[in-house]
């Protein structure tokens, strides 16, 4: 790609005490920084071995460059780097899942970390129970070398239950409310499957606490490798771009305690509960990103930075932040959720960080429920509107119909993609394109409120008629 040198490691890192299964860029943004940082300021041997269940990429990356890398902060007036030092090995699963497995496995590791995104959860958005039917899980079940990282969990527990060996701590960091408690579901779920034995002692010996993780972190791009490489000199093939805000809200309850000084961490706060945490950030963060998302790509806004400097969809969602989610959350210790919304806009209008509205559209059949349709229901139960939202709705079913407002195609990501679009080209009018899509009770759960039907079809005739800016201009 260019000729600089390779980055390498100058420094060894401490000894592992971690796994971490999907090795993206908000990991190796978030929790990695933080691991090593806490090691740095308090101790402790709490490396990291991290490991991808899809794609070898990141470990060939990484690999020839002793699994160092630079994190870039991208704030408005400028950037920082620092090359982070906390992996010790990164592993591709599919490649040897019986290496993955024993390195769990081993006594050193105290915990075993997630971001995998909500599908990697194997269970149903609507309720968060596994999903029995899973081609994942099926294979899982009737196989000893796992698939799914809900398998590998399993399998590793096996195995050091087989050899008395304290379980590790499974520590969720996905943007699920009550992540904890979904992981702690599907775990057992596959364990019952597999040896109701070894799902009792997982329900009693191992530790499933819930986190609120957050750090907007676009994907990395190859212009961002290329500059990088021209500023320092050195080529490095997996730096991650962050912006400067960062937190980690962490239930305290690990097995025996074991964990790495967290607390000496600025941006983190260990807490006995966690829920007010979550469900502000899902609601609040995640459920105006996904509306900016499809909102936006439908104008033709390729980032958030873009959509929100348009102040139409900055009024929206203002107006959205105050009328619709607000008054369903109970504000966390301390925090004042006005506040709260004005450093959101802050954060998304950050012109450094390009995050492509593309990239959140994607999976939006496993982001919507905790995002966006709890908070409906939320509202429909209370009688306050919802207008906002289900403008939101009704532009992620325009989205996975596959073409904007241009006429051009979509590139639709989504595991129920193939599903819905043949759906909305069946149904023959509005109407009908609302009720197929309504109608995936993995997303919208058995029943359907007629207040949510009424609400997104008249924002989906809406969208239809005017397009998404005029659409927002009229709910804001
Ligand atoms: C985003 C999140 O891609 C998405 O769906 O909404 O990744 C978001 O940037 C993070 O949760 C911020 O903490």
């Amino acid at each position: 790609m260019t000729d600089e040198p390779r980055l390498a490691r100058v420094q060894t890192a401490p000894e592992p005490g971690m796994v971490h299964l999907g090795l993206g860029a908000f990991f190796r943004s978030h929790g990695a920084l933080v691991i090593e940082e806490a090691c740095q300021s308090a101790g402790g041997d709490w490396g990291v071995i991290g490991a991808s269940l899809r794609s070898p990429d990141i470990r060939d990356r990484l690999a020839p460059q002793d699994f160092v890398y630079t994190a870039v902060e991208m704030a408005p007036d400028g950037q920082s780097r620092r090359v982070v030092n906390v992996l010790s090995d990164v592993l591709f699963a599919p490649g040897d899942p019986e290496a993955l497995v024993a390195r769990m496995a081993a006594p050193s590791v105290r915990i075993v970390s997630l971001t995998i995104t909500e599908k990697g959860y194997c269970h149903v958005p609507s309720s968060g129970a596994l999903d029995r039917e899973h081609a994942e899980i099926q294979h899982d079940v009737a196989n000893p070398l796992p698939r799914s990282a809900i398998g590998f969990i399993v399998r590793a527990l096996q195995a050091r239950h087989r050899a008395g060996i304290r379980p590790f701590t499974v520590l969720s960091c996905d943007n699920l409310p009550g992540n904890g408690y979904v992981t702690r579901s599907v775990v057992i779920g596959l364990a019952e499957l597999i040896d109701p034995v070894l799902a009792e002692w997982i329900s009693d010996e191992v530790r499933f606490p819930a986190t609120m993780v957050d750090r907007i972190v676009p994907a990395t791009t190859d212009e961002g490798i290329r500059n990088l490489a021209a500023e320092t000199g050195r080529l490095d093939l997996a730096p991650v771009f962050h912006e400067p805000f960062l937190q980690w809200v962490i239930e305290e309850d690990f097995v025996d305690g074991a964990r790495p000084r967290f607390e000496h961490v600025p941006g983190v706060r260990m807490v006995r509960d966690v829920a007010p945490f979550e469900f502000m950030k899902i609601r609040m963060l995640n459920g105006t990103h996904s509306a900016l998302a499809y909102l936006g790509y439908l104008a033709g806004h390729e980032t958030i930075a873009e959509t929100v400097a348009n102040p139409v969809f900055r009024d929206f969602i203002r107006n959205v932040w105050t009328a619709e989610i607000i008054p369903t959350l109970v504000p966390p210790d301390g925090i004042d959720l006005q506040q709260y919304a004005n450093e959101l806009l802050d954060r998304y209008a950050n012109p450094a960080i390009r995050h492509r509205t593309w990239q959140i559209a994607m999976d939006g059949s496993q982001k919507l429920p905790q995002r966006i349709l709890g908070t409906i229901r939320d509202n429909v139960a209370a009688g306050r509107p919802s207008n906002g939202l289900f403008l939101a709705v009704a532009a992620w079913i325009r989205y996975v119909g596959g073409m904007d407002e241009q006429g051009q195609p979509i590139d639709v990501r989504d595991p129920h993609a193939k599903r819905l679009r043949a759906m909305l080209e069946q149904a023959r009018d509005p109407s009908e394109k609302v009720d197929a899509v309504l109608s995936v009770a993995e997303v919208f759960g058995p029943e359907v409120a007629p207040g949510i039907r009424a609400g997104v079809l008249a924002a989906y005739d809406a969208l239809v008629a005017t397009g998404s800016a005029e659409s927002a201009r009229t709910v804001a």
